[in-house]
């Protein structure tokens, strides 16, 4: 501890410097991810950033969630952009007037309050929920906050579950690049080359306004976006087959992280987690059999409309990929599924339906399913064929976060991070996004190759529940010296460390002020 007259240490003047972004990002309710390219709430940022804030103040964390989860629909989804009315409408593509939620959502139970987009994004809530609740475990109490997170959490995760289980295996399908989170990651280049790209012109990207051309994702790419998200507004944001589905690893890695989490909440508010705590083993289980590739000596993503380059388990590449065991099994199609849950806002009637089946029950679920305690028969769901994508994004990694991985996975993994293709503490020092010997590798341009802190984070408490303690110090160290030598940059060059897209972002100062607690 220094006097008075000594100059503020580096530790000092990284938290106050963070601090510093999040008030600055801090807009009464809820936190931008950046002021100039993302001036509305985002979702799972608002989690991570979450995460940080309690350590700068409980409350405004609490509120941070509780203002995402008030947008939430009927039907148990969170939307993926809570937008600011006081924003011009110019100033994000797409804007409101693209979403329409107020009447295009009207049937999924959008809110009528807020405008919001209609896709979703990783569900990294009830994690963060319980974070912040142990930040202030007295104020949290005071203020009922788990009690109040708690049903909407589960109605999130429920959605999720029930709706988005497009595959019939139990894990959950991304319908749209933006919901994973990770927009142009190479991952999406195959299951992407099929959708007719909405006309240049009939739309106006607002992100080149902030962002240099050659970090972004390209005009293609941003025409798929379109026209993907426009299809789903147009069918009304039904969760029935569209054009792109597909099983990430990360996403679902964090839907298990979570659903953990929602386990421990419910041992805080009384009620025992046990069935919670089981149905994420079984999620992980489902995770293995899915996703896993041991050749790859990671996870890979299901696309489940696999036509191109897909593969089967073990490395050989199939042009058209594999019918899949699974769907010739038949299996569930969720938008079919019979029941009801609890609408979160109580405004009004919504018959969200859930599905179990064959797979659900080969998976375990039934008697103890938390959101199924009498277990449920649902006709069975054919679809086409399935196949893994071959490409290795750093989202195939994050399921190190998960401690119940078997132990040959989880030491693949850590050998994976350190090896060619992502060459962590030898290489790079963030966990790049993308292949480091991928063909469409790209040290700047986004979820091609950028390292970026979200996921270095992510990664630092994988190796740490794996008990890799001096890698995990390594990572740390690294996540904290880039956050402040870039500025709290949106992501970096991962040899370099430069800066690239936005700086002052919000979940970079927050996840360098949670590690550095
Ligand atoms: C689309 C806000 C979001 C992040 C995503 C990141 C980027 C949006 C965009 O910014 O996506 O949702 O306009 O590029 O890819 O992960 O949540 O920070």
């Amino acid at each position: 501890y220094g006097t008075a007259c000594d100059p503020p240490s580096s530790d000092t003047s990284l938290r106050v410097r963070a601090a510093r972004v999040l008030d600055a990002n801090w807009t009464g309710g809820s936190t931008v991810p950046s002021r100039s390219l993302y001036p509305h709430q985002w979702s799972w940022d608002s989690a991570f950033i979450a995460i940080g804030l309690r350590h700068v103040s409980p409350l405004r964390a609490q509120t941070e969630l509780e203002t995402l989860l008030a947008a939430q629909w009927a039907d148990g989804r969170v939307p993926h952009i809570v937008f600011n009315p006081s924003v011009p409408l110019d100033a994000y593509f797409p804007s409101p007037d693209f979403w329409r939620s107020a009447t295009a959502g009207r049937t999924a139970g959008a809110p009528r309050t807020v405008q919001t987009s209609g896709i979703v994004q990783p569900p990294v809530h009830a994690l963060a929920a319980w974070l912040v609740h142990r930040a202030d475990p007295g104020l949290s109490r005071a203020r009922g906050f788990l009690a109040r997170m708690y049903p909407r959490l589960a109605a999130w995760h429920r959605y999720l579950l029930h709706r988005r289980d497009l595959g019939g295996a139990g894990l959950v399908s991304v319908v749209h690049p933006w919901e994973q989170g990770m927009d142009n990651s190479p991952c999406w280049d195959a299951p992407l080359a099929r959708i007719t790209p909405a006309p240049a012109r009939s739309f106006r990207r607002a992100d080149l306004d902030h962002g240099a051309p050659e970090d972004r994702p390209t005009d293609l790419d941003y025409g798929r976006y379109v026209r993907l998200a426009a299809d789903y507004r147009d069918a009304g944001y039904a969760d029935e087959e569209g054009e792109f589905a597909v099983e990430d690893p990360a996403f679902n890695a964090l839907l298990i992280a979570s659903e953990h989490a929602l386990a421990r909440i419910a041992g805080e508010l009384g009620a025992a987690g046990t069935a919670r705590h089981a149905r994420a083993e079984r999620l992980t289980q489902a995770l293995v059999d899915r996703l896993w590739d041991p050749a790859y000596g990671m996870f890979l993503c299901r696309d489940l409309h696999a036509g191109g380059a897909t593969h089967e388990r073990g490395g050989s590449v199939a042009p058209h990929g594999v019918a899949d065991a699974l769907h010739a099994q038949g299996a569930v199609n969720p938008a079919h599924g019979q029941g009801a849950t609890t609408p979160p806002h109580g405004q009004g009637a919504t018959t969200p339906p859930h599905g179990q089946g064959a797979a659900d029950l080969a998976h375990g679920r039934g008697p103890s399913d938390p959101d199924h305690p009498q277990g449920a028969s649902i006709p069975p769901h054919h679809q086409g064929p399935s196949g893994l994508i071959p490409e290795r994004s750093v989202s195939g990694l994050v399921p190190l976060m998960l401690p119940g991985l078997p132990r040959e996975v989880a030491a693949a993994l850590v050998r994976t991070l350190g090896g060619p293709h992502f060459g962590l503490g030898e290489r790079t020092r963030l966990v790049p996004s993308y292949d480091l010997l991928g063909e469409a590798f790209d040290p700047h341009r986004y979820w091609r190759g950028p390292a970026w802190f979200n996921t270095s984070w992510l990664l630092e408490r994988g190796l740490r529940v794996h008990g890799e303690r001096e890698r995990a110090d390594a990572l740390r160290a690294a996540v904290l010296e880039l956050a402040e030598a870039t500025d709290f940059a949106e992501y970096v060059d991962p040899y370099t460390g430069e800066a690239c897209g936005a700086t002052g972002f919000g979940w970079t100062a927050a996840l360098a002020l949670d590690l550095h607690h």
